[in-house]
């Protein structure tokens, strides 16, 4: 009997936990969470130890599909699928030029399969637009470091949730989202406070030593005025500022206008609390912020990230042990497709503007010049307005599933509906994006196949395949294949034949770049190192298990100083009123949900921990005002769309405010379309709506 045991990284949340399997003739015996793994150390949280089970689920998509005139998806041959892929793309792309077609893709796929989409989307097929589902989770973050240190670069380790005394959750209800992380400060024996900033008093919030219940978009008043706080108390760490950061005094002048006393109202908190903050952060020898999607997912959201940059700055808190304003990232692979997607940027955050940068990728890759787009990517909710107006024809959708998570998605499917041609790349046919699908590819899932994912530290991660996957699925990286040879672009990648010549080619393209791996010589060494964090260049690297940036003060802007940027406070995008007096929060339901469900609803262990229906979390004295009792049907509105779910009353809301978790597809019906100036994020948590009762 041919036993193997096989190490791979969970393909759900950013943690990059990695588990061990034993395979014996094909058949995984035993699946474990990785006991000398530095991310995980043993531990994994139920999605993960259930990881490979939805692969095996009844819905799964066996065969590519097209649908016919009888408006259904049917079984189609590859060779078929391919000619009507080409077909599809050709015709919209030679008709009406290349920026008529569009890809959206993904932070779940491995980093090569996301670098040859990269490549055969713009570089191949020639399409200028591309995008992913970063962009409804990570763009702010990502624009908020790019700003400020010159490059998006997370400046953390995981040790820094162990060695800090004072961590400050903003916008994170790490417990339920990056659980084996939020555990790790079960080894922080510090005499440490952990703060929880969060409208919600999530489970995140009652684990922590103090929770500051903060109103909807106070953040960035509240940050104000701590800084300001901050600076009025001489707390300042001057000979940092001074050496290593610029815009010092237009942020004092700017901030000198938040008094705690004058935030209260819109903040929600007493000016002594604000207070109390300011000092007990000046008063840490290690001070963190640790911030996620109630940052990210806001109308000011990277002036927000930034103000907790600037705060860790002109304090000194970063780049030593315990410190950093620190962006935890959601999927699997959110820095992979960051990085090397060749999306928003060209790979390694080179630019596609600049000359230099197209002619070096182009060099390297042994292509002419002129296949790289001299132009960005129109973002996210721009390529989806651009089907609107007729001006985007055609769309590839890979790994992810707008029909149930994109904000204000009523007229989505009408929008896909009016495409010459959608196609849809997943691991299943019934998700609600693939049954608009003119194509349905079937791709197989991480287990099933190879190749590296980037964690919330900078940690590149081994994928190893673990199953064959089912019917005649297949890897996306072997799609991306197939489809550069039908196209007649396979002489454009000769030596792309493995996820592993594409890993050698990202290794070559990152040389000299602040996230340069150049160093890492393949797959056996990240095997063999349980990963490793970036930057590991050639010559000079630094062989720690744990590393964080910024140790020396230098960062990527060009006078190696860190930026202190600001704004001032817009309005909330849609105000609360007489007809929808109430404010919608959507988010993550519980440990045990992942986004639309596609993979976690299919495991009967997991579901067995989550309510079946869709939920509304209600304050009790709303409820008793509305005449809503727990568990009854409830009527939720908004200006754009209209749902029935059941009611939870209970403490976690404020008077005022509702939640509906994401996982459940009446959730974005009712979501508000605004977006960060900066990001374009979408802000999924603010809309303005009522609710009736219906029992
Ligand atoms: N179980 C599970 N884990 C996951 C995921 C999942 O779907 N399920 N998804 C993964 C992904 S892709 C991501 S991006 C992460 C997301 O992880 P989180 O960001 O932790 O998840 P959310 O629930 O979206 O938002 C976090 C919190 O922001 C709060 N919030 C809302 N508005 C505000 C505000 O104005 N100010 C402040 N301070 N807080 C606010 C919400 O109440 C919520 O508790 O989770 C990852 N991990
Ligand atoms: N209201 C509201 N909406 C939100 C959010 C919120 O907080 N509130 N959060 C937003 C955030 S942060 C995120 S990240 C998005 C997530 O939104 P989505 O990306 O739409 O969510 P998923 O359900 O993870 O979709 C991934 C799809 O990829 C498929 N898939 C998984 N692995 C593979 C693979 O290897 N190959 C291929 N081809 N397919 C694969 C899955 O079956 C699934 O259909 O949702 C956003 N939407
Ligand atoms: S914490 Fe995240 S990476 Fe770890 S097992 Fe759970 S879902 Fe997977
Ligand atoms: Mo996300």
């Amino acid at each position: 009997m041919a036993t193997q045991t096989i190490r791979t990284t969970c393909s759900y949340c950013s943690v990059g936990c990695n588990f061990t399997a034993t395979v014996e003739d094909g058949r995984v015996t035993s699946w474990k969470p990785a006991k000398d793994y530095p991310v995980n150390r043993g531990r994994s949280c139920p999605k993960g130890f259930n990881l490979l089970e939805p692969f095996a689920a009844e819905d799964r998509a066996l065969y590519p599909m097209v649908r016919g005139d009888d408006g259904e998806l049917h079984r189609v041959p590859w060779d078929e699928a391919l000619d009507r892929f080409v077909s599809g793309f050709r015709a919209v792309l030679d008709t009406h030029g290349p920026e008529s077609a569009a890809f959206l893709s993904t932070g779940q796929i491995p980093m090569e399969e996301m670098a040859f989409l990269g490549a055969l989307g713009k570089f191949g097929m020639g399409m200028v637009h591309g995008d992913g589902n970063t962009r409804q989770c990570m763009a702010t973050a990502a624009v908020a470091y790019k700003q400020a240190f010159g490059f998006d670069a997370p400046p953390f380790t995981y040790t820094d949730i162990e060695e800090s005394d004072f961590l400050v959750f903003l916008g994170s209800n790490a417990m339920i989202s990056h659980p084996v992380l939020w555990n790790r400060l079960k080894n922080n024996t510090r005499d440490r406070t952990v703060v929880v900033i969060d409208p919600r008093a999530t489970k995140t919030a009652r684990a922590a030593d103090e929770h500051l219940r903060i109103q909807p978009k106070g953040d960035l008043s509240f940050l104000y005025a701590v800084t300001n706080e901050i600076i009025a108390n001489r707390w300042v760490d001057e000979e940092f500022v001074a050496a290593h950061t610029s815009g010092f005094d237009e942020l004092a002048a700017h901030v000198a206008g938040f008094t705690p006393e004058g935030v209260e109202a819109v903040t929600g908190l007493s000016a002594d609390t604000i207070r109390q903050f300011a000092r007990r952060f000046h008063e840490a020898s290690a001070a963190s912020f640790w911030w996620t999607m109630g940052v990210n997912q806001s109308h000011q959201g990277v002036r927000t990230a930034q103000a907790m940059i600037n705060l860790c700055l002109i304090t000194g808190n970063i780049g030593r042990p315990g410190t950093g304003p620190n962006s935890i990232t959601g999927q699997a692979n959110a820095m992979g497709s960051r990085l090397y997607s060749n999306t928003t940027s060209l790979y390694a955050g080179l630019d596609f503007l600049k000359d230099a940068d197209r002619r070096y990728v182009a060099d390297l890759m042994g292509i002419d010049a002129d296949r790289v787009p001299q132009a960005n990517s129109l973002p996210y909710h721009r390529i989806l307005e651009g089907v609107d107006s007729g001006e985007i024809r055609a769309l590839w959708i890979i790994a992810t599933n707008p029909g149930h998570s994109w904000i204000d998605h009523n007229t989505l499917a009408k929008r896909f509906a009016s495409l010459d041609f959608l196609v849809v790349q997943d691991l299943y046919h019934t998700t609600e994006t693939a049954q608009c699908a003119d194509l349905v590819l079937p791709a197989a899932g991480s287990g099933e196949k190879s190749g590296t994912f980037i964690n919330s530290e900078r940690r590149i991660g081994i994928v190893d395949r673990v199953l064959d996957p089912p019917g005649e699925a297949r890897s996306d990286f072997d799609i991306f294949r197939a489809i550069a040879d039908r196209w007649d672009a396979t002489p454009l990648f000769p030596e792309w034949q493995t996820p592993e010549d594409v890993f050698r080619f990202l290794t070559r393209v990152s040389r000299g770049r602040p996230c340069d791996i150049s160093g890492i010589s393949g797959y056996d060494m990240l095997r063999a190192r349980g990963g490793i964090q970036w930057p590991y260049p050639e010559s000079g690297h630094d062989d720690a298990e744990q590393r964080r940036l910024f140790a020396d003060g230098r960062f990527f802007t060009p006078d190696e100083r860190a930026r202190l940027l600001v704004t001032d406070i817009e309005p909330v995008p849609e105000a609360t009123d007489d007809e929808y007096p109430m404010i919608l929060i959507t988010g993550r339901g519980s440990t045990v949900q992942f986004h639309t469900q596609t993979r976690t609803g299919k495991v009967p262990m997991l579901r067995k921990s989550y309510p079946a229906t869709a939920y509304v979390e209600v304050n009790p004295q709303d409820a008793e005002r509305l005449g809503i009792v727990d568990e009854s049907r409830v009527r939720v509105r908004s200006r754009r769309g209209d749902v029935t779910v059941t009611a939870r009353v209970g403490e976690t809301m404020a008077p005022g405010q509702v939640f509906i978790p994401m996982h459940y597809p009446e959730a974005n019906p009712l979501t508000y379309p605004a977006f960060d100036p900066y990001s374009f994020e979408p802000n999924y948590k603010w809309a303005a709506v009522r609710l009736d009762a219906l029992d």
